[in-house]
């Protein structure tokens, strides 16, 4: 019907279909600018299949409970990045907070990716929500808390039923001392298993002089030290040249540190014995 329109539909045909009325639509694509209609050469506004989807995106958001601006930076989110359906779900969860609710669209994702494309696609931009949320105020800690638990209970679980062979070799994770962001470890960990490695991890925050004894008993072929913040090596001055001597002294097992914090804090340092990188498949490769 809408050929000579090159697919596009008028409003009316628009409200029709959406349930949103006329003035709704306008007023979303003035204060918003959510949505770009163009002009019909009889000056009327035409609207494209993907202009209607991010109505009906904002309309179902809206329902489920967020408000008008919420809704809108989600839906633009994913116009433009593509956030996957399941991402949405999560947020709005999160939102609520009910955690027996997250459990089943992780599982969902997870069944629905397999591993690799789950972590990709699922993990990381919900992190990365997340902090935005948190960062810009609209989601406070209790939210932010329970959405990340949820998400770091799920990955320990899928981590712990895996099989591995017995010829695997071992990859060794832990967080900084003081560092309470574990799931990076987890995350990269992941990476590793997939690839065939069996993994340990040594949670949040251990004790100074923890991960050097672990590493002397159970001597890993890998090392993998995180730190998102620089907290660590400001509460410990000492600890990236203590680290560092001990790398020197354990040559055969190779020590990696990455993570924002890490990354940040030693640009300016020497370091010689422990590999700074924030790329899993740097290390996957050597
Ligand atoms: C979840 C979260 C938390 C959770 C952590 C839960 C847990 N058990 O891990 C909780 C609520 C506990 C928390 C606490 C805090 N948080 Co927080 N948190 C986050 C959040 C939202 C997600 C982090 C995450 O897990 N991302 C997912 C992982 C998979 O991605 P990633 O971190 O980018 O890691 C990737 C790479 O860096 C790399 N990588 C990491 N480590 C390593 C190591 C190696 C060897 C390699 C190769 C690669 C590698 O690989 C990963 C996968 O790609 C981020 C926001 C964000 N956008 O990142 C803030 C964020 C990290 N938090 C932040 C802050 C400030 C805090 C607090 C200080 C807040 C407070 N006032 O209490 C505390 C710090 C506590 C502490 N001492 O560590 C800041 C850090 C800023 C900075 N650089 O200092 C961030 C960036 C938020 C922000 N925008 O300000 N947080």
């Amino acid at each position: 019907m809408n050929h000579a329109r090159g697919g596009r539909f008028y409003i009316k045909e628009v409200s029709a279909v959406t349930g949103l009325s006329k003035q709704v639509i306008r007023k979303w694509e003035e204060r918003y600018d959510i949505i770009q209609p163009v002009r019909h050469e009889n000056g009327y506004r035409l609207y494209s299949e993907e202009d209607i989807s991010t109505l009906l995106t904002i309309k179902s958001l809206q329902k489920k409970g967020l408000s008008i601006k919420q809704a809108m930076v989600l839906a633009k989110d994913a116009h433009v990045t593509e956030l996957n359906y399941y991402v949405i779900q999560l947020m709005e969860i999160g939102y609520t907070c009910n955690e027996l609710d997250l459990l089943i669209v992780l599982k969902q994702a997870y069944h629905f990716y397999g591993l690799e494309k789950f972590l990709t696609y699922v993990v990381s931009p919900f992190f990365k929500k997340i902090g935005d949320m948190w960062e810009s105020g609209e989601w406070d800690e209790y939210q932010e808390s329970v959405s990340s638990m949820a998400v770091k209970d799920f990955l320990v679980q899928i981590r712990r039923n895996f099989q591995y062979s017995d010829k695997a070799k071992l990859v060794l994770g832990a967080c900084l001392p003081h560092e309470y962001h574990e799931i990076p470890v987890h995350y990269i960990l992941l990476q590793f298993m997939l690839r065939g490695w069996k993994t340990t991890l040594i949670g949040a925050s251990p004790a100074p002089g923890s991960i050097q004894s672990l590493i002397t008993r159970l001597k890993p072929v890998k090392v993998l030290l995180s730190a998102s913040t620089t907290l660590p090596f400001e509460k410990d001055p000492d600890l990236l040249s203590t680290l560092d001597l001990f790398a020197a002294e354990n040559k055969e097992i190779e020590i990696f540190l990455g993570g924002a914090g890490a990354i940040q804090y030693t640009k300016d340092k020497t370091i010689n014995n422990i590999c700074v990188t924030n790329s899993i498949e740097e290390i996957l490769l050597t």
